[in-house]
């Protein structure tokens, strides 16, 4: 799948800790319904083996919506089940050794937390960074909130698009106006959500009327 920005409006990032009932191919299916417009599958605990069979179901469901499907960390997995991209962090296989094995065409998102980490990033091929947390989370413990003149800061000394991750909710979205991000993603949000597809719904709305880029006036 080509890369384009837009495809990163609204960023839905897997966990399964809220599936009850539901599988979370099904969680998924409802997040892109609602209007997801792509999907990370983020296994932090599942054996490779499991973690490629749950990568090859999510890829022929994101596809059904014409969204990609991003690989958290593992890049094997994303190479064998075909997945449209990976999204690596800093304790990760550096994005200059992942284009060397995906090639040219898989999207490669990169965690930059700040400007250095964002340049290297963009030198090494990555198509995007992710950087955050925007507000306090209890999904990712180690995670710090980012100062937002320097979040603005990163935004603005790449080429290639960001995306805010941490803490975002339906409630709190309104307090990201104007920063220069391409798009939000959100983990619990989502999947911890009643009713995935209608807030899904909601987010989208929201996050399009927020959301101009690096044409943001701020
Ligand atoms: N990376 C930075 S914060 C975070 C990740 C994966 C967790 C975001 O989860 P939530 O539930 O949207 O705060
Ligand atoms: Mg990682």
């Amino acid at each position: 799948m080509n890369f384009i920005p837009e495809m990163l409006r609204l960023y839905a990032v897997t966990d399964r800790t809220w599936t009850g009932k539901q599988t979370l191919a099904e969680q998924v299916e409802e997040a892109l319904k609602g209007g997801v417009t792509c999907v990370q599958l983020r296994e932090k605990h599942l054996a490779e083996k499991e973690f490629l069979q749950e990568a090859i179901i999510l890829k022929e469901i994101c596809h059904w919506y014409h969204a990609p499907l991003f690989i958290n960390d593992n890049v094997s997995v994303a190479l064998k089940a075909d997945a449209d991209g990976v999204h690596l962090g800093q304790k990760d296989m550096s994005a200059a050794e992942a284009r060397k094995i995906l090639g040219k065409n898989k999207i490669i998102g990169v965690t930059a937390k700040t400007i250095e980490q964002a340049m290297q990033a963009q030198e090494q091929g990555a198509n995007y960074l992710g950087t955050g947390a925007m507000f306090p989370t209890s999904t990712k413990t180690d995670t710090v909130v980012i100062d937002r003149t320097l979040f603005r800061k990163i935004c603005l000394t790449v080429n290639i698009p960001v995306v805010a991750i941490g803490g975002i909710t339906e409630e709190n979205l309104p307090e990201l106006s104007g920063l220069p991000m391409e798009g939000i993603a959100l983990v619990s949000a989502i999947f911890s959500a009643e009713r995935i597809e209608e807030t899904c719904r909601r987010l989208k709305n929201l996050s399009e009327n927020l959301i101009s880029g690096k044409g943001a006036n701020a």
